[in-house]
């Protein structure tokens, strides 16, 4: 991968991360609306944090086949919604009982406990609503039912539902490789994998081919995050992540670092990264964007 990918990778992620920005603004309901508490704690939540890695891979998907930008804003913000909810109730304490999310206290130390369950509902019925009546979303019925079948299975509980169930079983139980791989296939692989169909759902005469490289590189990538997450609660500081450092180790969950070593699991992500960047060759140059991205994810350091 040449720079002038890395670097139009960069400008892309800025431009997806002003639009989506605004897009989750526009969609979330305004805090002096009632009820306003909820409402305040659903965009203390949403707004103005993150990474925005996943509406950004909805983006790059929709680049890479023609889509234009404006049509992905509904389901950008759908995955983002989702993911929020997800990170407001895996903070709570009766999950990873945690105080900082994205460089602020979490949303039940901001709020109250009960507000940052509400609020979490809330963002996933609004996920829901937005790809089911979303205007900017121009796409026939078909594609809307496709869509949201698509965000209903990969988040549920045989999707990202599924695997927190297994992964809070799996505190101090010293769970092999393909275990540790299928809770995270589950956990934080199924919304990621998400992200990147969605894209493709709104281009409905893809050619299947395509469509499961695409599927392919996404499952690929949704590991490789998760490895690169497991070595920076390792390597990295509380600071720089904007969330609690170490903590995998301190609740004895079972880690890739723990399986296979710090250099073993970097082995794994850069292995698993050129599985994704292989599966793109179809695409030619298209999909230059998704292979930065690929490298992206391995390289990140929050
Ligand atoms: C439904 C309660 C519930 C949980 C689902 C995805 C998940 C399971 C929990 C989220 C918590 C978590 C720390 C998962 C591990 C990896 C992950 C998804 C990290 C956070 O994602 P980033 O790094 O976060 O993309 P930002 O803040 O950048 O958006």
């Amino acid at each position: 991968m040449t720079s002038p990918d890395q670097e139009r990778l960069k400008s892309f992620m800025q431009e997806c991360r002003t639009r989506i920005e605004t897009a989750l603004d526009a969609r979330l309901p305004p805090e002096d609306k009632l009820p306003a508490r909820l409402h305040q704690a659903m965009r203390y939540a949403t707004l103005d944090g993150g990474k925005r890695l996943r509406p950004i891979l909805t983006y790059a998907t929709g680049q890479t086949l023609g889509v234009p930008l404006d049509v992905l804003d509904g389901p950008a913000c759908a995955v983002e919604f989702i993911h929020v909810y997800s990170l407001i109730h895996d903070d709570l304490p009766a999950m990873d009982d945690d105080c900082l999310r994205r460089g602020r206290p979490t949303c039940h130390v901001q709020f109250d406990e009960a507000t940052a369950i509400l609020a979490g509902d809330a963002l996933q019925a609004l996920a829901f609503e937005v790809l089911a009546a979303d205007p900017t979303l121009a796409v026939p019925p078909r594609q809307r039912i496709a869509m949201i079948e698509c965000l209903a299975k990969a988040v549920g509980s045989c999707g990202m539902v599924g695997g927190q169930a297994i992964d809070l079983a799996s505190v101090g139980v010293s769970l092999d490789l393909p275990a540790l791989e299928l809770m995270h296939i589950h956990k934080t692989g199924a919304l990621i994998r998400a992200s990147v169909r969605l894209a493709v759902l709104a281009c409905p005469e893809l050619d299947q081919t395509i469509a499961a490289r695409l599927d392919h590189y996404a499952k690929c990538i949704g590991l490789a995050f998760q490895i690169r997450d497991d070595i920076l609660d390792e390597e990295s500081d509380t600071a720089t992540l904007g969330k609690t450092q170490g903590k995998d180790k301190a609740q004895r969950k079972p880690t890739y670092p723990a399986l296979l070593g710090l250099a073993g699991a970097k082995q794994k992500a850069w292995e698993i990264c050129q599985d994704a960047i292989e599966s793109l060759n179809p695409l030619g140059e298209r999909a230059d964007l998704l292979r930065a991205l690929a490298l992206f994810i391995i390289q990140r350091h929050s």
